[in-house]
């Protein structure tokens, strides 16, 4: 039998991983490959899961812990895949906010499955406005930042990156595309630094050839300060909730998605809270052939951005409201409370499901530091 394909699409939250993982889904489904996609959270509940079913891949998710220490469930993920439909590409999209992905995930996978995957080099996707902010280029320096051990982690994400890919070049003149390139490149000399643009396709065929064939070379994994990575990771808020809504009279999804997402940035910019990301999704009860509306917002000083609507107006539906930011899990909930509140007399939000903590420290299953 010959093996599966197994690739890791890493970076920071918001970076634009999954609508990367739907664009490579589409581009391998399309040259008549079978995919099996594989999302991962510290809590439930997806946005990215609903993102990724709604686009009608076939989708595992492991809630409630990273790959990393959680490693059993992306194995068993997989092999629940494969008998609900034969994968030979399995896309994984871990945790945004994890770390060590190649020690703790891609080499444990190659020694212990080696005879069933065969592994990619591991992509690292950047949102380059926050990286310009995080290594200090000129453009962009005025919007808020993350403190020094969040940083510690988005710098660790990098250094073990085979492939760091510059992702929304859309959102970039030349000259700063280039500045901030060329920074990369000095700075994680281990990698090769590509550009795309997941919204334009601009750079993605190159990308995709290069994960699609290609094996990781291994080499020795980086040093990682364990202590200070949690610390990181526990300076984050997190909040997971899914909201019945429901109205007298049929609405529409986008200024229902926008009122929300406003008011939840506005409660946050309020309280200082760096946005790493909020998503929503809005999926109607009914009709509309499995349709969903999502709404994103990758930092503060930006817009909340509808990247899909509904092509009519409901009744009735479920909201999936994912939130990242450097803040209390208390403010985060306090935000989503007040624009629940918050929301027109004729619609009834009824809260279904909601959970608030910060992640809680990463003990990796495996930590495999060299393959020889
Ligand atoms: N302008 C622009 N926006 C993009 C591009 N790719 C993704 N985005 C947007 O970036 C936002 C975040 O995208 P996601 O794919 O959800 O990011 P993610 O890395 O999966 O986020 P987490 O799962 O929360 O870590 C969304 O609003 C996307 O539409 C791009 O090439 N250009
Ligand atoms: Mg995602």
């Amino acid at each position: 039998m010959s093996r599966a394909r197994y690739i890791m699409i890493g970076g920071f939250l918001g970076a634009g991983k999954t609508t990367c993982v739907a664009a490579l889904a589409q581009n391998l489904s399309d040259a008549g490959r079978t995919v099996g996609l594989i999302t991962n959270d510290q809590g439930r509940e997806l946005v990215d899961t609903a993102m990724l079913r709604a686009k009608g891949f076939a989708t595992e998710e492991i809630p409630g812990g990273c790959f990393c220490c959680r490693f059993n469930s992306l194995v068993d993920a997989a092999a629940k895949l494969t008998e609900s439909t034969r994968p030979d590409v399995f896309i994984a999209e871990p945790v945004g906010s994890c770390t060590d992905l190649v020690a703790t995930v891609t080499y444990p996978l190659r020694r212990i499955y080696g005879d069933e995957f065969s592994i990619a080099p591991l992509s690292v996707l950047v949102d380059p406005i926050r990286a310009a902010r995080i290594f200090g280029l000129n453009c962009f320096n005025e919007g808020g930042q993350f403190s020094e051990k969040v940083i510690y982690i988005y710098r660790k994400q990098l250094e073990e990156a085979d492939l760091i890919v510059i992702n929304k070049t859309d959102l970039l003149e030349a000259d700063t595309l280039a500045a901030l390139s060329e920074k990369l490149t000095t700075e994680f000399p281990n990698a090769e630094v590509l550009q795309i643009s997941a919204r334009n396709g601009e750079g993605l065929n190159e990308w995709f050839t290069r994960i699609t064939d290609a094996e990781q070379i291994a080499r020795a994994v980086m040093e990682v300060d364990y202590k200070l990575y949690a610390e990181g990771e526990a300076l984050l808020g997190w909040l997971n909730a899914t909201v019945q809504l429901r109205a007298t009279d049929p609405f529409e999804a986008q200024p229902v998605l926008q009122q929300f997402a406003a008011d939840i940035q506005a409660q946050l910019n309020k309280a200082s809270a760096e946005i790493a990301h909020l998503k929503m999704t809005l999926s109607p009860d009914a009709g509309l052939d499995g349709q969903v509306a999502i709404i994103n917002l990758v930092r503060n000083d930006f817009v909340p951005e509808l990247s899909a609507d509904l092509d009519a107006p409901i009744e009735s539906a479920q909201l999936i409201i994912n939130l990242r930011a450097e803040a209390d899990p208390e403010t985060l909930k306090a935000a989503v409370q007040t624009a629940l509140a918050n929301a027109p007399q004729t619609l009834t939000t009824t809260l279904d499901h909601l959970e608030h903590f910060r992640p809680g420290k990463p003990e990796p299953t495996h930590r495999i530091t060299d393959l020889g």
